[in-house]
């Protein structure tokens, strides 16, 4: 059990590191929950708070109705999602986990899986993160911490985790946006004789998952009446090393190479604000 602030126990840590993964009891409040539920509307609608929009949208306009809508970094167009995504509890955790002593933010992702959006619009398929984060050189420095603004179950297309995918290295095969879960999973891992048993993080609203970034995830349709909406954090550690020439699209590493960022340099400027320091 974690400590009665949440952090995880040594127990907690034996876990994530046999797993890759880990959940924590409730650590946001209903009061914030509303709060960050009524900032995901407003950024949907388009109203940005800070005047600067996220580096993608979904919109009403032009977004699916019944797909995932999946918004990178809200945190730049909104109060209360950014000053989530710098809460120190989920940095203190996060450094428990990944044994590190410093934590630095640098994106998110907004989630939200309509109600009764079966019919393979809003899955997400098996991935691990580190696919798509080639420029740090260090997978077991990076984590993600997916806090859940709803209760979330099999039923409304919770995360699923592979335990102990995070030792596979990178596989063959991730992507983020395929829809056939089933034929996808058995192609990773089923054909290099790996298991294949999946972990559903079945949460109350308010908990928050931590994985490593080469935990196998993804997520099935939503077939209940209630929608599921998260915002997934994505940190780096006070160890984090960038590597050139890899997804050098992400803003945050084109203007920590525009201040002189090299090969191999630990990565960090106001895109990496510090979390959590342990003292
Ligand atoms: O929300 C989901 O189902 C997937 C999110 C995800 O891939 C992540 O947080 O890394």
């Amino acid at each position: 059990m974690p400590d009665a602030n949440g952090v995880p126990t040594q127990e907690d840590i034996a876990f994530f590191k046999k797993n890759g993964y880990w959940i924590s009891p409730k650590i946001i409040d209903d009061e914030r929950l509303e709060r960050l539920r009524m900032s995901m509307e407003r950024v949907y609608r388009h109203d940005f708070e800070t005047g600067k929009p996220p580096a993608t949208a979904w919109s009403y306009e032009t977004g699916r109705p019944n797909g995932l809508r999946k918004t990178d970094n809200a945190n730049w167009s909104d109060l209360t999602i950014r000053a989530l995504a710098l809460e120190p509890l989920i940095g203190e955790i996060a450094a428990a986990l990944a044994e590190t002593d410093t934590i630095r933010f640098w994106e998110d992702q907004l989630l939200l899986k309509p109600a009764r959006s079966g019919g393979n619009s809003s899955n997400v398929g098996w991935h691990q993160d580190y696919h798509y984060w080639g420029c740090f050189q260090n997978p077991e420095t990076l984590l993600t911490a997916w806090v859940a603004y709803d209760d979330v179950d099999e039923e409304n297309g919770c995360m699923q985790m592979v335990p102990g995918s995070h030792q596979w290295g990178v596989m063959r095969g991730n992507d983020f946006y395929e829809q056939n879960l089933k034929k996808q999973l058995q192609d990773m891992a089923g054909n290099e004789e790996r298991s294949t048993q999946t972990a559903p993080i079945i949460m109350k609203a308010g908990q928050v998952s931590f994985h490593h970034s080469l935990t196998l995830h993804g997520s099935g349709p939503n077939v209940s009446d209630r929608v599921r909406r998260s915002s997934a954090l994505h940190y780096v550690t006070g160890e984090t090393r960038y590597r050139a020439g890899y997804a050098d699209g992400y803003s945050e590493i084109q203007q920590f190479i525009a201040l002189g960022g090299k090969d191999g340099d630990i990565v960090h400027g106001d895109m990496f604000p510090v979390v959590f320091q342990k003292s």
